[in-house]
């Protein structure tokens, strides 16, 4: 484990948090009108992200999910234009067209979010694809969850990364629920790391709440990776601290569970691994200034100009 240095720690903290607040916040703008259509908050799952993308290059690449805000925040996306896509400004990444599940972003290496689940995975598979063939070092991460590991894009693509033996690692967020669905009612297999042995790619359980944990084994998972020994499956079991969405009470979450994860929430183990209260105040505060004013650059941002959007779209 890497607890003892200190530097690293804090920059882990201050994507946790930051992606804390920032969902937050988006919460707090979609109950005043600001953010239309669905938003899936990614609270309780922050250290999955985190600790995944601290572990790349900046030559590697990403692609998310529906739940993807933490993803593209952890890959270095910026709390102002993040917001001004989600509340649907011109100033967004995507140019306020893309919302909340279709942030992109090619100069973080981010190849974008997906609203259809499972749909990620070939995406993934075809950017390894072309690293390899283009002799790059630079691998592919596909964020997945449980719920796509029942579709048929996740075993074709796998068996595609493991036959051609592909430079991706393939994280399942395993929060134990597809919309209301528990895991042990879609899967009999709940440990969904075994679904990757099938396809002789070599896969492994981690800790999802626990951010050092997830570190080292991204790290390590990227350095074997980059060896050309094959794709790799991680499994990281977490659960969401509410409903699939911003509107789903999630009433059919047993409470003692959601319990029982709030009491390893993943801010709360980080602060532990830190012991420095004072640095990760700062850092609090610090990262609360910054959305404040990703709030004021969102609200102050132009609408898109639909007109000129639909003239791109006859060419
Ligand atoms: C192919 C497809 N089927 C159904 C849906 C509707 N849908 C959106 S999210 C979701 C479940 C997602 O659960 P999971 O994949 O476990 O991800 P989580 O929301 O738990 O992160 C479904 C069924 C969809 N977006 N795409």
């Amino acid at each position: 484990m890497s607890t003892s240095d200190p530097e690293l720690l804090a920059r882990l903290y201050r994507t946790l948090y930051g992606i804390r607040r920032f969902e937050e916040t988006c919460i707090q703008l979609y109950r005043q009108g600001h953010i239309r259509g669905y938003l899936h908050p990614y609270l309780g799952e922050e250290a999955i992200a985190t600790g995944v993308c601290a572990a790349l290059g900046t030559e590697d690449y990403i692609v998310s999910t529906h739940r993807g805000h933490g993803h593209c925040l952890a890959r270095g996306g910026r709390f102002d234009r993040m917001l001004a896509e989600i509340t649907g400004k011109a100033t967004g990444y995507c140019g306020g067209l893309g919302g909340s599940m279709h942030i992109a972003d090619p100069d973080t290496g981010n190849l974008g979010a997906n609203g259809i689940v499972g749909a990620g995975i070939p995406i993934g598979v075809g950017a390894a694809l072309g690293a390899t063939i283009r002799g790059e070092d630079r691998v592919c991460i596909v964020f997945s969850s449980d719920g796509a590991a029942n579709h048929g894009t996740f075993g074709e693509a796998l068996n595609l990364a493991a036959i051609w033996n592909l430079p991706l690692l393939l994280v399942v967020e395993n929060n134990q629920f597809a919309v209301s669905t528990p895991i042990d009612k879609s899967s009999r297999v709940v440990d969904l790391f075994h679904r990757g042995e099938g396809y002789g790619v070599d896969s492994l359980a981690v800790d999802g709440n626990d951010v050092l944990a997830v570190y080292d084994c991204a790290t390590d998972a990227r350095r074997r990776l980059l060896a050309g020994e094959g794709p790799i499956l991680i499994e990281a079991k977490t659960y969401r601290h509410a409903g699939h969405h911003v509107n789903d009470p999630g009433t059919y979450m047993p409470q003692d569970q959601v319990e029982l994860y709030k009491g390893r929430d993943p801010l709360t183990l980080c602060r532990r691994h830190m012991a420095d209260d004072r640095r990760a105040d700062l850092i609090q505060n610090e990262v609360d200034a910054d959305i404040e004013a990703a709030i004021d650059f969102a609200h102050d941002s132009p609408e898109p100009d639909v007109d000129a959007f639909l003239q791109e779209y006859d060419r």
